[in-house]
């Protein structure tokens, strides 16, 4: 390792604190290739490489930073850098940053084993709604054609997107080579919730995902006038729309651990003074048994169907994507918490990347204490003593994995 300040995580998170900054939103908004995106990929291949490990950006856009050669065997951690519109500072480059640290420390340990640092891109889903699109690719969980005619709101495709940043998208597809190279990936990530604040506790192990799928909500009706159309001659899908959102909640209220959301609401054509001919609504369910996630969402179609029509509206909804709950490897788990001084074990209502590659390979997580328990807001937040003592947790975690 060349010479070099040992950073901190904090240290490095200040480095980029100004990127991708969202003035309206406030937090950040940074999507998978936007400018700000490509700026933190540049940050961290700069840190790789002053570190002295190998950096390739694979074919299906995922950064590899590794120690010790590319080659089988490899003890894997990562995350993301992508975010949410106006997201926290944490989810996702906290376990980019806690990656490096971790690496400094291993390698001031002398540990030598095969390691390698992934940066996954699209986890969130934000710019082409379909989360952890890098690692689904990798795993084949979902097809490059599927992935490629993904839009974003302006309607680029995610091939063109790809393209114009470098990427051949003939080339992206299922990677059983670099799966191959993976023996363990561990992912460290912010918690998002308040399991490690009640328990007064940093860091913690995971032991599931909870099942989580998107689906979108076609409601059209007859665009007109706001001015010349009288209220009983409408069929304004805005006010279905409306009812819609209203009987989602009431819908999953029913159903214990439910949760449904819609953060996003588009009418067409979107006029102050104009009634809307269509509104998209995006409904994100997510229950720990798959099985009660269809049930609800069912129900949210037929309530859907009736609250349109009562409007002289039409409904439809089609499932973009969906994610089964991921219970991650107990062996693994109990060890992981056991080295690190009998961490708590805790669930997450979020997705990770770690819960697409558990399919795969053996993988695990670990939270690093957010004292707000909010997330996917400005308000996400890691005290400094928790962030380094979660890149610790980290390297402890792949110092006992290197030993066995
Ligand atoms: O949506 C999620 O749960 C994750 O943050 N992508
Ligand atoms: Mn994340
Ligand atoms: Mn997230």
């Amino acid at each position: 390792m060349t010479e070099h300040q040992r950073d901190t995580v904090s240290g490095l998170l200040a480095e980029i604190a100004d990127v991708g900054r969202d003035g309206r939103r406030g937090g950040y908004s940074r999507p998978v290739h936007s400018p700000p995106e490509h700026e933190l990929r540049e940050w961290f291949v700069e840190h790789a490489e002053r570190r002295g490990l190998d950096v390739e950006t694979d074919r299906n856009g995922i950064i590899w930073a590794w120690h010790g050669g590319v080659g089988p065997g490899a003890l894997v951690t990562g995350s993301h850098l992508d975010s949410v519109p106006g997201g926290g500072a944490f989810d996702g480059p906290l376990g980019v940053a806690s990656a490096l640290v971790a690496f400094d420390e291993l390698t001031a340990r002398g540990v030598t084993d095969r390691r390698a640092i992934a940066v996954f891109p699209e986890e969130e889903g934000s710019r082409f709604g379909l989360a952890c699109l890098g690692s689904q690719l990798m795993t084949g969980v979902v097809t490059p054609e599927h992935a490629l005619g993904l839009k974003d709101v302006d309607g680029r495709t995610y091939a063109e997107v790809a393209r114009a940043s470098g990427f051949d998208p003939e080339r992206f597809g299922a990677d059983p080579e670099a799966l191959g190279r993976i023996d363990t990936f561990v992912e460290l990530h912010v918690e998002q919730g308040r399991g490690l604040i009640d328990l007064q506790r940093p860091v913690a192990v995971a032991s599931s995902i909870l099942g989580h799928g998107r689906w979108r909500i076609t409601v059209e009706g007859e665009g007109n006038h706001a001015g010349a159309t009288l209220m009983a001659d409408r069929r304004d899908p805005m006010v279905a729309a409306a009812q819609i959102v209203l009987a989602i909640r009431s819908l999953a209220s029913l159903v214990t651990d439910a949760r449904a959301t819609v953060g996003r609401l588009i009418p067409t054509p979107g006029g102050t003074n104009v009634i809307a001919s269509r509104v998209d609504v995006w409904l994100d369910v997510r229950h720990p048994d798959d099985t009660t996630v269809q049930t609800l969402v069912e129900r949210i179609r037929e309530a859907a169907t009736l609250l349109a029509a009562e409007e002289g509206c039409t409904a439809t909804l089609v499932q973009e994507s969906f994610s089964p709950t991921v219970d991650f490897d107990a062996a693994l788990r109990d060890d992981l918490a056991r080295e690190l001084g009998n961490a708590p074990i805790l669930g997450t209502g979020a997705g990770h990347d770690a819960g697409v590659l558990k399919e795969k390979v053996r993988t695990a997580m670990l939270f690093v204490r957010n004292p707000t328990g909010v997330s996917h807001s400005p308000a996400e937040h890691v005290e400094d003593p928790d962030a380094e003592a979660g890149a610790a947790a980290l390297a402890d975690s792949l110092a006992f994995l290197s030993g066995r």
